[in-house]
């Protein structure tokens, strides 16, 4: 005790002085960029979190529309380009979408730029060989330590992405003034799907059915989510639909911790966003198991009146898990759960404001009053757990490394 109570007299850094940020850039390597770029008959920009961390959404925007370029992101990155807009290709790697693969796996890619992607495991379909395009590989991350690790480039840009990006589109605009033309075919080539088409399960999200699909619902989310959303999303099969079925619009923001990827982030990180930005409004939407582990935290939402609105997905069982077992090949049972959890009593017991969703079309007025009301909140989706999350080639993957 009395050491806690002594008053520092330590001298405390500006973080500046012993952590500068990584701001210059490489004059010659952008020039070399943009010839390539202006060159490509297929340009393709795949977009990861250090977009989001540089707050480059906007210059991202900018030099995609210049070109023009087709944009794909990571899972993690998901939504720093808006995925209504015409040259978003969604999501490449866990949970991605066809679009992505066809493209950025295809053989038309010719130069590809990537923007602050760790280009992992997840994000690579498993560092897949033909991710690499046919005449460029340009990589721009803040880490010199992570260009070329995986796969060799041919323009390396270290630094941050928004003032790399500045210096891209800057230099773009040069050359197109001398009279250089882009090259970009992509205006010429079909449009790429918009309507449930663009997605892997398309009759799922029109369903009726009863039980409710877990995609039928997120389509009925999305009618109500707030242009400026922010959207948690915790670990496990819910994870995988959010990535694949929410389509996240510009000013929305998806945030999922997939670096150890533990249960309970995002139930609990929501309480910390809403008390950072209390002008945005939070969504967290989590399984029922990551809830049954980190649910109580909602009592501090409660104990501060944090707006924040958890959607916990209720499929009565770990569903990845389940899921992914019967794929590898033998089902464990135990991820299931015998008795089911009413998840809204929960949440009502602990003072938030609660409802119980278990029909398509009904997801809109639950958001809306919730929204209406301001307090934290939960809506408990009652969910058919027997529709497998998208876990695509990812469970393929895993099975082959268990048959090795
Ligand atoms: C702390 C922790 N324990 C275990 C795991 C392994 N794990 C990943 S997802 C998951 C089950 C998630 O269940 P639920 O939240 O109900 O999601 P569902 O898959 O049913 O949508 C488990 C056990 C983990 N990621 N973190
Ligand atoms: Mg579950």
């Amino acid at each position: 005790m009395d050491l806690w109570e002594k008053p520092l007299t330590e001298e405390w850094f500006d973080p500046q002085t012993y952590r500068p940020e990584t701001r210059t850039f490489d004059r010659h390597a952008v020039q070399r960029a943009i010839h390539f770029l202006l060159q490509a008959k297929n340009p393709v920009i795949l977009a990861g979190s250090g977009v989001h961390i540089a707050g480059a959404e906007e210059h991202l925007r900018t030099l995609a529309e210049l070109l023009p370029a087709r944009v794909a992101t990571t899972p993690r990155a998901k939504g720093v380009f808006p995925e209504d807009d015409p040259h978003s290709l969604g999501v490449l790697g866990v949970a991605g979408h066809r679009d992505a693969r066809a493209t950025l796996l295809g053989d038309e890619v010719d130069v590809l730029l990537t923007v602050g992607a760790s280009l992992n495991e997840t994000s690579t379909p498993n560092w897949d060989p033909k991710l690499r395009p046919s005449k460029a590989l340009i990589q721009l991350d803040i880490d010199a330590d992570r260009i070329g690790r995986n796969y060799p480039v041919d323009v390396a840009l270290v630094g941050d992405a928004q003032s790399i990006l500045v210096e891209l589109v800057y230099h773009a605009h040069r050359r197109i003034r001398e009279g250089v033309f882009p090259a970009s075919q992509w205006e010429r080539s079909a449009p790429l799907l918009r309507s449930h088409a663009r997605y892997s399960d398309p009759e799922a999200r029109t369903s009726n059915a009863m039980p409710l699909t877990p995609q039928r619902w997120r389509v009925d989310l999305e009618e109500v989510l707030p242009s400026d959303a922010v959207i948690f999303s915790d670990i496990g099969g819910h994870m995988l639909f959010n990535i694949h079925h929410l389509c996240i619009r510009a000013g929305q923001r998806f945030v999922i911790n997939l670096g150890f990827g533990s249960m309970g982030h995002g139930t609990v990180a929501p309480i910390g966003a809403a008390l950072a930005d209390p002008m945005r409004p939070v969504f967290a939407i989590v399984g029922d198991g990551c809830f049954t582990m980190n649910g109580m935290d909602l009592l501090t939402a409660a104990e501060y009146e944090l707006p924040v609105i958890w959607i916990v997905e209720n499929n009565n069982m770990h569903g990845i898990i389940w899921h992914g077992s019967r794929v590898v090949g033998r089902a464990l049972e135990s991820v299931r759960f015998r008795r089911p959890v009413e998840i809204a009593s929960i949440a009502r017991a602990m003072g938030l404001s609660s409802w119980v969703v278990d029909a398509p079309g009904r997801m809109q007025d639950a958001v809306r009053e919730a929204l209406r009301r301001g307090g934290p909140a939960l809506i408990e989706v009652r969910v058919d757990g027997s529709i497998p999350p998208p876990l695509g080639e990812r469970a393929r993957s895993l099975a082959g490394f268990i048959e090795s």
